[in-house]
C-alpha cells in the first residue's frame, strides 16, 4: 500500500478503529484522516458527500458501525439496522461518488446465518436464516458488503471486505449490560464480590481474535493487488464460553464463584469460520487467546486507571 495515500479510517475512536489506525501509523503511514462522531456524523449523508468532497481521500477504512453484544443488540434490533445501514450505505455510496479509489469494509462472523456450516466459508452467506439476536445488524452489514461487491463489479472499484470472527482487545468496550462476552467477563471478574453471574448456559462456542491480528489483516488485505470480494479473518481457536469464563476468571486471578443464568440467550451455538482463504494468500493470526487474554486484562487495569475505559 502507498504509505503516501490519504487513508481516512471511519470509527477510529472504537476498538476496531484505533487499532487500524496504530497499524497503518507503524507501517509508515503518514496521511491518516479521522473524524469524531461530532465533527462527522456518518448518518448523514450530506454531510458524509461533504467529507469526502472536502478531503480527497485514497483509501477508506470503514470500521464504524454501531456494535454491541448479544444483549445489546436483541434488544434494539430496529435501531442496529437503522443505524449500521445509513453508515454502510452513506461510507460506501459517498466514497464511490468522490473518487475514493480504494476501501475495505469491515463485517462480523456474525452475520452468517445461524447455522452455517462450521468452519464457515465465505461462501454461506445468505444461504440460510440469520441469528436471530442480532439480525438488524447483520441485515445492514450484508448490505455494506453487497454494495462493495456491486460497485467493484459496476465501475470497477476496489472495494472489498473483511469477515472477522468475535474480537477483543484495548479499548473494548466494557458495558457489562451492551458489551461483548469477554470484555463483559473481564469486567466481570474484575469487580465481583464473591459471585459472577453470566448469561445462557455456558456451552456457546465462540472463535475470538485480538484486535491487533485484525489489524494486521486490514494492511494485509489492503496491500493485495487483486484481493478476493471477501475474506474471513480468524485466529481458528475456539471455546467454550464456559472456557472463557475458567480462562478469565484464571487472568484476572479472580476467586469468584460461577452461576449461569439460563434465562439469558446462547445465541448462534457455534460461530468458527473457515479462515483457510486469507491463510492461502498469506497472512495468519499471531496472538493466542491465553496471551491475549492476558494483554487485555492488563489494558482494562491501565484503561480503568487512566480514566479512559469505556463503560
Ligand atoms: O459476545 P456476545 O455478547 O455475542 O455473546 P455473540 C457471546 C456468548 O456469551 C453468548 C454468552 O452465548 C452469551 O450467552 N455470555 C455469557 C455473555 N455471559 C455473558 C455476558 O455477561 N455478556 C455477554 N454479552 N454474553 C455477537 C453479535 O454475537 O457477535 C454482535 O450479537 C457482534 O452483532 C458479535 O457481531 C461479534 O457472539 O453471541
Amino acid at each position: 500500500m502507498d504509505k503516501s495515500s490519504v487513508i481516512y479510517v471511519a470509527g477510529h475512536r472504537g476498538m476496531v478503529g484505533a487499532a487500524v489506525v496504530r497499524a497503518l501509523k507503524a507501517a509508515g503511514c503518514e496521511n491518516i484522516v479521522t473524524a469524531t462522531h461530532s465533527e462527522l456524523d456518518l448518518t448523514d449523508r450530506k454531510a458524509v458527500a461533504e467529507f469526502y468532497a472536502a478531503n480527497k481521500i485514497d483509501v477508506a477504512v470503514i470500521a464504524a458501525a454501531r456494535v454491541g453484544g448479544i444483549g445489546a443488540n436483541s434488544a434494539a434490533n430496529s435501531l442496529f439496522l437503522y443505524e449500521n445501514e445509513l453508515i454502510a450505505m452513506n461510507t460506501v455510496w459517498e466514497a464511490a461518488a468522490h473518487g475514493v479509489k480504494r476501501l475495505l469494509f469491515l463485517g462480523s462472523t456474525c452475520i452468517y446465518p445461524r447455522m452455517a456450516p462450521q468452519p464457515i466459508p465465505e461462501s454461506a452467506l445468505l444461504t440460510s436464516e440469520l441469528e436471530k439476536t442480532n439480525e438488524g445488524y447483520a441485515l445492514a452489514k450484508i448490505s455494506g458488503l453487497k454494495l462493495c461487491e456491486f460497485l467493484r463489479r459496476e465501475r470497477g472499484l476496489l472495494y472489498h471486505s473483511l469477515m472477522p470472527t468475535n474480537l477483543y482487545g484495548p479499548g473494548d468496550n466494557y458495558d457489562i449490560v451492551h458489551g461483548h462476552v469477554l470484555p463483559t467477563l473481564i469486567r466481570k471478574f474484575e469487580t465481583a464480590k464473591g459471585k459472577v453471574t453470566l448469561w445462557g448456559t455456558g456451552s456457546a462456542i465462540r472463535e475470538f481474535l485480538h484486535v491487533d491480528d485484525l489489524a494486521a489483516a486490514c494492511l494485509f488485505a489492503l496491500g493485495l493487488e487483486n484481493p478476493p470480494d471477501l475474506m474471513n479473518v480468524g485466529s481458528g481457536e475456539e471455546v467454550t464460553i464456559r472456557e472463557l469464563a475458567e480462562a478469565v476468571k484464571a487472568a484476572t486471578g479472580s476467586k469468584a464463584e460461577i452461576v449461569w443464568d439460563s434465562t439469558k440467550p446462547d445465541g448462534t451455538p457455534r460461530k468458527l469460520c473457515d479462515t483457510s482463504l486469507i491463510r492461502s494468500l498469506g497472512w495468519k493470526s499471531e496472538i493466542s487467546l491465553a496471551e491475549g487474554l492476558r494483554r487485555t486484562v492488563a489494558s482494562y487495569r491501565a484503561e480503568l486507571a487512566a480514566g479512559t475505559i469505556r463503560l
